[in-house]
C-alpha cells in the first residue's frame, strides 16, 4: 500500500465488460474463463475500486425469463451490499443482438426501433433498481456502410425521437437518471452517426430535455480521430456537460485499443488529469472515472487485476505530478499572464461603440509584440520532467 493506490474517493469505475473482457478479438476467441458479475465485484473490491457499471445484458443474459432476471438481480445486489460497491453507471447493449445490424435508433425498420426503446426502458428500469444515476448511450451499429440506405438527416431525426421519448419516460418514472451520449467516429460500422463529443455537445441542443442530457467522452474514440481528447473534454466541461468519462490508452491511427489508462499516450493523460482534477486552478470534475478499457489478451484472471490496478495507480500518480507541476514557482512563472485591466476591460463583456472605437485607437507595435519569445519550450520541458519525475 502506497499514497497511489485507489481510495474509494478517487470514484474510480469499471465495467463489468471491462475486467470481464475474456480477451476475444476479431482473429481469436477467449483466452480466459468467464467470470462471474459477482466474483467481478468482489475482485474490484479488493483492488479498491469505487463503482462497477454495466450493460443490462452484461448482468442478465438476453432473453431471461423475469423470474431468472429478478433471482440474478438480487443475488447481484447482495454482493453489491457485501462489498460496498456501488453502481454509479448503466447502459444498455443495443449493438450485439443481431436484430441491431442495421443500428437501433436509426434503423430503418420500425419494429427494430420499437424493439430498441423497450429494451432501453426495461435497462433504464434495471440501472435505476440497481442505483445508477447516469445513463450511457454509444451507438455501436448506429452508422454505415452503404450510405445510400438512408438519409443521414433521417438518421438524426430518428436519434433525437428516441431520445426524447426516453427523457420523457424517465421524467414520468420520476427517475433520477441523467443521460451521457458516447461518440466514436468508426468501428463497427464503417462511419458513425456524431462521430466526435463536438458532433455530440451540439445534437444534445436540440433535445427536447437537454438539459438532463451530456456527454460521456472516451480517449481512444475521440483520439482514433485524431483529435485532441483534452480540448473535447474541455470543451464538455465548460459547457456544463461532463457528465461522465471513459478512460483508457490508444494510439493515433488504430483500430479501438482501449488499453491500460495512460499505457501509450502519457503526456496526453497528464493533461487530462490535470484539466479534470483542477489542478491549474480551473473547477475540477466531480464524477465517476471509468475506465473503459481492458487487459493484454497475454493475461489470466490475475493480470487482469494488474491491468485494473494499473489504470488506478497511474491516474493517482498523474493526479501527484499534475500538482507538483502547477505548484512549481518556476511554472507558475512561466505561465502568467499579462494582464492589462484596460484593454481586458475592452475585450469583456460584450461590444459598445465606444469599445470599438478604443480598440481602434489602442496602441499595438505588432513588430515587438511579435518578435517576443513565448518560452512555451521551457515551460513544455518542464512539465516533461515533472512527469518524467525528475522534478519534485
Ligand atoms: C463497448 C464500447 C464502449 C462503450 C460501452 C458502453 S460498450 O465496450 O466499446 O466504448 O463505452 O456501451
Ligand atoms: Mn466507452
Ligand atoms: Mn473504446
Amino acid at each position: 500500500m502506497d499514497a497511489f493506490d485507489p481510495r474509494p474517493e478517487d470514484k474510480f469505475s469499471f465495467g463489468l465488460w471491462t475486467v470481464g473482457n475474456p480477451g476475444r478479438d476479431p482473429f481469436g476467441g477467449p483466452v480466459r474463463p468467464t467470470q462471474d458479475a459477482c466474483e467481478i465485484v468482489r475482485g474490484l473490491a479488493r483492488c479498491g475500486a469505487w463503482g462497477v457499471n454495466l450493460h443490462d445484458e452484461d448482468l442478465v443474459p438476453f432473453g431471461s425469463s423475469a423470474a431468472e432476471r429478478d433471482r440474478i438481480v438480487g443475488r447481484f445486489q447482495r454482493t453489491l451490499a457485501e462489498t460496498g460497491l456501488i453502481v454509479p453507471m448503466a447502459t444498455t447493449n443495443l449493438f450485439s443482438p443481431p436484430i441491431f445490424k442495421d443500428g437501433a435508433f436509426t434503423a430503418n425498420d420500425p419494429r427494430v426501433r420499437a424493439f430498441a426503446l423497450r429494451k432501453t426502458m426495461d435497462a433504464i428500469d434495471l440501472g435505476v433498481e440497481l442505483g445508477a444515476r447516469i445513463y450511457v448511450f454509444w451507438g455501436g451499429r448506429e452508422g454505415t456502410e452503404a450510405d445510400a440506405c438512408r438519409d443521414p438527416q433521417e438518421a438524426l431525426k430518428r436519434f433525437r425521437e428516441a431520445l426524447d421519448f426516453l427523457c420523457a419516460y424517465v421524467l414520468d418514472q420520476g427517475y433520477d437518471l441523467r443521460f451521457a451520449l458516447e461518440a466514436k467516429p468508426n468501428e463497427p460500422r464503417c462511419d458513425m452517426y456524431l462521430p466526435t463529443t463536438g458532433h455530440m455537445l451540439h445534437f444534445i441542443e436540440t433535445l427536447e430535455h437537454s438539459t438532463m442530457v451530456g456527454v460521456n467522452p472516451e480517449v481512444a474514440h475521440e483520439t482514433m480521430a485524431g483529435l485532441s481528447f483534452t480540448h473535447g473534454v474541455a470543451q464538455a466541461m465548460e459547457a456544463g456537460k461532463l457528465f461522465h468519462i471513459d478512460l483508457n490508452g490508444q494510439r493515433i491511427g488504430r483500430y479501438d485499443q482501449d488499453l491500460r489508462f495512460g499505457s501509450e499516450d502519457l503526456k496526453q493523460a497528464f493533461l487530462l488529469v490535470r484539466l479534470l482534477e483542477g489542478t491549474a486552478g480551473t473547477e475540477a470534475y466531480g464524477g465517476p472515472r471509468h475506465f473503459d478499457a481492458h487487459a493484454y489478451r497475454s493475461e489470466d484472471v490475475e493480470g487482469v487485476w494488474d491491468f485494473a490496478r494499473g489504470c488506478m495507480r497511474t491516474y493517482n500518480i498523474l493526479r501527484a505530478r499534475a500538482r507538483c507541476f502547477d505548484a512549481d514557482p518556476e511554472v507558475v512563472e512561466l505561465r502568467a499572464g499579462r494582464s492589462e485591466p484596460e484593454i481586458d476591460a475592452l475585450l469583456g463583456g460584450g461590444y459598445g461603440a465606444e469599445k470599438a472605437a478604443a480598440l481602434r485607437e489602442l496602441e499595438c507595435d505588432v513588430d515587438a509584440i511579435a518578435a517576443r519569445g513565448l518560452r512555451y519550450e521551457r515551460l513544455d520541458q518542464v512539465m516533461m520532467e515533472h512527469l518524467m519525475g525528475v522534478r519534485a
